[in-house]
Order: C-alpha cells, then sequence, then structure tokens
C-alpha cells in the first residue's frame, strides 16, 4: 500500500496534520501537493505544539523525505523562516526536496490578494492573504515564476518584467498602490537561491523511482474538499486542486500508484471565510462549539465558523475523492451534549435534497434537515478501543458511517498524538 492520500472532507482545519503525522512512523515521504502557506496544520507531540504552514507535517517525523511538489506555491521567505523556527527547536530539516516547477509567491502576490479582497468589499472571499490566488492565477495565466527560474538571471528578470507589466498597471491605474520595481523583485528572489540550490530537483522524477522501490508515499492535501477550485463552494474556495485528483497532478504521479485515498473528517464541521454552510450555528451552541473547540484559524488566528455534521458533504468527498477509509476527529469535544443533530439532508425551498445540490444557489438556500443522535457525558480522551468508548459514542460514530457509506477506520478523542482509536 505504498501511495496514500490524506485529503480534508469538509472546509479544512478537521487534523490533517495530525493524521499525516500519526503515519509517519511507516511512512518514508510526504509530500505537499497543493496551496501553499495558507495550510495551517497542528501538530502536538507530547509537551510541544508545531504549527506548520508551508512545510509538509511529515517533516516532523525522523526519517521522513518531505517534499514540496510542482501543484504548491512556495513563499520563499515563509519557507525559510520556518525552515529556520523548526531548526531552532531541535527538527532536522535537511532533507527537503522541493519541485523546480513549483511556483513562487511573489510580493506582487501578496499585494494583490490583499487589495483584491479590499476591493471585492462585500463579496470578498475571506482568503489568508498569502498571494495565493494571485500566484495560482500567473500559473494558469502562464506568468508564473517557477523554482527552477531562480538558477538563472536573465530568464528570471525577463519573466519578472512580463508579469509586472500587467500588474503594475492593476496596483497603478485600478487600485491606486505604488508601482514595484523588477529590480526590487529580482533582487529579493535571488538572494534566497543558493541556499535553495541543493533543495530544488525533479521531485516526480524522485517520487516515481520511490514508489517503483516500494517507499510508502504521504500525499498530504492542504485546505479540504469544500475548497476546492472545481469540487469545492465556487467562488468561495481557495485557489488549488485539494481532493485526490490534485495529489496526482500536484506531484507529478500516476494516479494508479495512489492506492489508498484517506479523508479527515471533523465530528462536527468549520469553516473560515465567505461562502455557504448549511449547519452553522449562530447560538450560543455554535459559541460553546468553538470555544471547547479551539476553532481559531492556525494561519490567521481567525475564528471559524461553526456547525453540526453535515452527511450529505461527506458522502459527496467521498464520491469525489474515491475515498476508502474515513478519520473521524476530535469525537471528544461533542462530549456533554443531550443529544447531538445530525445533517441528513437538505431543504431547498420546499424541496429534498439528499445530495449536495451542483446549483451554487441551491446550496446557498440549503437548510438542514437534522436528525439528533443521543450524546455522553463520560470523559473520552482516555479511550484506545472502540469498545472503551460510551455507548452512545459508538452509536454516533457507527451511524456516520451508515450515512457515509465509508468505513471510519480511525476515531481522534484528543488532540495529542497517541490519542486515537484504531479500528481498521
Ligand atoms: P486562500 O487564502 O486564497 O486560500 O483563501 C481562499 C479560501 O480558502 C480558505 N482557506 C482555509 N480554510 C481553512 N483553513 C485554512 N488554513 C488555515 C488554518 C486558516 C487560517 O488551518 O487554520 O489560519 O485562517 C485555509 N486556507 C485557506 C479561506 O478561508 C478562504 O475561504
Ligand atoms: P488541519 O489543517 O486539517 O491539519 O487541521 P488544524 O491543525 O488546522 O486543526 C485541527 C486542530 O484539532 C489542531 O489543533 C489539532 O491539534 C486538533 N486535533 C486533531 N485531532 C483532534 C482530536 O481528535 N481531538 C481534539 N480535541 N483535537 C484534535
Ligand atoms: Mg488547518
Amino acid at each position: 500500500m505504498p501511495g496514500i492520500v490524506i485529503v480534508g472532507v469538509q472546509w479544512g482545519d478537521e487534523g490533517k496534520g495530525k493524521a499525516t503525522d500519526l503515519l509517519g512512523e511507516r511512512t518514508d515521504w510526504v509530500v505537499k501537493f497543493n496551496g501553499g502557506n495558507n495550510a495551517g496544520h497542528t501538530v502536538v507531540i507530547g509537551d510541544e505544539k508545531y504549527a506548520l504552514h508551508l512545510l509538509p507535517s511529515g517533516i516532523l517525523s525522523p526519517g521522513v523525505t518531505p517534499v514540496i511538489g510542482n501543484g504548491v506555491v512556495v513563499d520563499l521567505e515563509v519557507l525559510f523562516a520556518e525552515i529556520e523556527a523548526l531548526n531552532a527547536r531541535g527538527v532536522d530539516t535537511s532533507r527537503l526536496k522541493v519541485s523546480a516547477n513549483a511556483h513562487i509567491i511573489t510580493q506582487y502576490h501578496r499585494t494583490l490578494d490583499k487589495v483584491t479582497e479590499r476591493f471585492l468589499g462585500k463579496r470578498m472571499i475571506g482568503t489568508t492573504g498569502r498571494g495565493i490566488g494571485p500566484a495560482y492565477a500567473d500559473k494558469i495565466n502562464r506568468v508564473g515564476i517557477r523554482m527552477q527560474d531562480l538558477f538563472d538571471e536573465n530568464i528570471l528578470r525577463q519573466k519578472v518584467e512580463g508579469a509586472l507589466d500587467q500588474k503594475n498597471h492593476l496596483l497603478v491605474k485600478v487600485f491606486n498602490r505604488r508601482a514595484i520595481t523588477v529590480d526590487e523583485v529580482v533582487d529579493d528572489l535571488l538572494s534566497y537561491a543558493e541556499r535553495l540550490r541543493g533543495i530544488v530537483c525533479d521531485t516526480a522524477l524522485l517520487l516515481d523511482n520511490a514508489l517503483a522501490a516500494g517507499d510508502v508515499v504521504v500525499f498530504e492535501g492542504g485546505q479540504a474538499t469544500m475548497l476546492d477550485i472545481d469540487h469545492g463552494t465556487y467562488p468561495f474556495v481557495t485557489s488549488s486542486s485539494a481532493t485526490a485528483g490534485g495529489a496526482a497532478t500536484g506531484s507529478g504521479v500516476g494516479p494508479n500508484r495512489l492506492d489508498r485515498i484517506v479523508g479527515i473528517v471533523k465530528a462536527y464541521t468549520t469553516r473560515v471565510g465567505s461562502g455557504p454552510f448549511p449547519t452553522e450555528l449562530f447560538d450560543a451552541q455554535g459559541e460553546w462549539l468553538r470555544s471547547r473547540g479551539f476553532e481559531f484559524g492556525t494561519t490567521t488566528g481567525r475564528p471559524r465558523r461553526v456547525g453540526w455534521y453535515d452527511a450529505p458533504i461527506t458522502r459527496y468527498a467521498t464520491r469525489i475523492n474515491g475515498i476508502t477509509d474515513l478519520v473521524l476527529t476530535k469525537l471528544d469535544i461533542l462530549t456533554g451534549l443531550d443529544e447531538i443533530p445530525v445533517c441528513v439532508a437538505y431543504d431547498v425551498d420546499g424541496v429534498r435534497f439528499d445530495e449536495v445540490p451542483v446549483n451554487q444557489s441551491d446550496f446557498h438556500h440549503a437548510t438542514p434537515i437534522l436528525e439528533y443522535l443521543p450524546g455522553w457525558s463520560q470523559d473520552i480522551s482516555g479511550a484506545r478501543t472502540f469498545d472503551e468508548l460510551p455507548i452512545e459514542a459508538q452509536d454516533y460514530v457507527l451511524h456516520l458511517e451508515e450515512l457515509s457509506g465509508t468505513r471510519i477506520s480511525v476515531i481522534g478523542v484528543g488532540a495529542a498524538r497517541d490519542a486515537v482509536i484504531v479500528r481498521h
């Protein structure tokens, strides 16, 4: 089972970082295949807490080679800040490899992300402001800067010139900002080139050789299914392929090498940024969930929107990603509720929808059809086998499993590395 993909089922922050870290002992390579430093993965090891943004979570496991694939957009300042911070805590980052084809987030992408959001006003996406969308836009528009361009100053200069022609027009004429000079961008980018020499390479070839040799490779998705550029709640999405297909395109590994697709799903739902969210709570129960689950952005510290578990979303994600196993996280957060609402379908202007509606307006109007399951009050954070869970918690898990049609192989009962129940 050498190729394992980890994807978020909902709108992110399901606990993908912890799931990747958990697999660490049996893993040889961890590949980040989409997104950039908009991601925020929290991993708790003993008394140490690590917040990773750009580096794959596998970097914390000794012996694992972390890879930043071609599908990622890389902010070089953030890359080295993260490397240095980890080194200062004794984490070895020397095995890191970055694809020569990965695109670079520059100063003008960050600026454009922020001014565009401000310009959108009420229609804002609620981005993380890290320059993600503008960097991917340049990639698709064929005016992006790639890692390999850093090693040829002439080519780099030409490409930055080409990109800035359009950007400066926008920045000056539309957004009333100062023009950015070619020199300041080129000088900044070149200042990283030497340090990147041993790191940037043909990662697709490396990974192919590793898989051929029988190594275990984990493909770690950033963000989640409902934030995917194609399959998410467009336009309230991120700009990359956060679903399992992205693991192939974002790493250069053939889809037939992906053996297991593991979907990470929280026992309730959260979302950061704008866009539809049928089970969202606006009342005291929502406040309770947010503070109990500590639902605040790892990257920006923003309070996350919270709501009940949404079964049609898990069914949708299972279909879109080809999920073979689910990891249900944060079950411990639900402890103490008399009854737990679960969304089983939607009501859209009087019509029942059992599946996520394809029409975005319908999804915006969807209200949840809820079922109420009995809650439990016992602390479950020490449970390490399924049988140790209170019967109501067992029934909750079994019911979610039935609603999604996919087995729940692992259950998270706490933030710590070992706070899990492995069922399959
Ligand atoms: P962007 O910056 O262009 O990717 O934003 C577009 C949308 O994608 C959402 N998005 C996220 N949602 C949840 N978690 C994310 N990562 C951080 C975390 C978020 C944080 O793990 O906590 O710290 O705020 C993430 N990254 C992007 C974003 O909210 C927009 O809705
Ligand atoms: P990611 O973006 O999917 O990696 O998730 P985040 O790291 O942004 O958010 C998940 C948070 O939940 C982190 O703070 C984790 O330490 C924490 N976490 C993960 N699994 C569990 C669990 O089963 N129970 C509890 N209480 N916390 C968890
Ligand atoms: Mg996160």
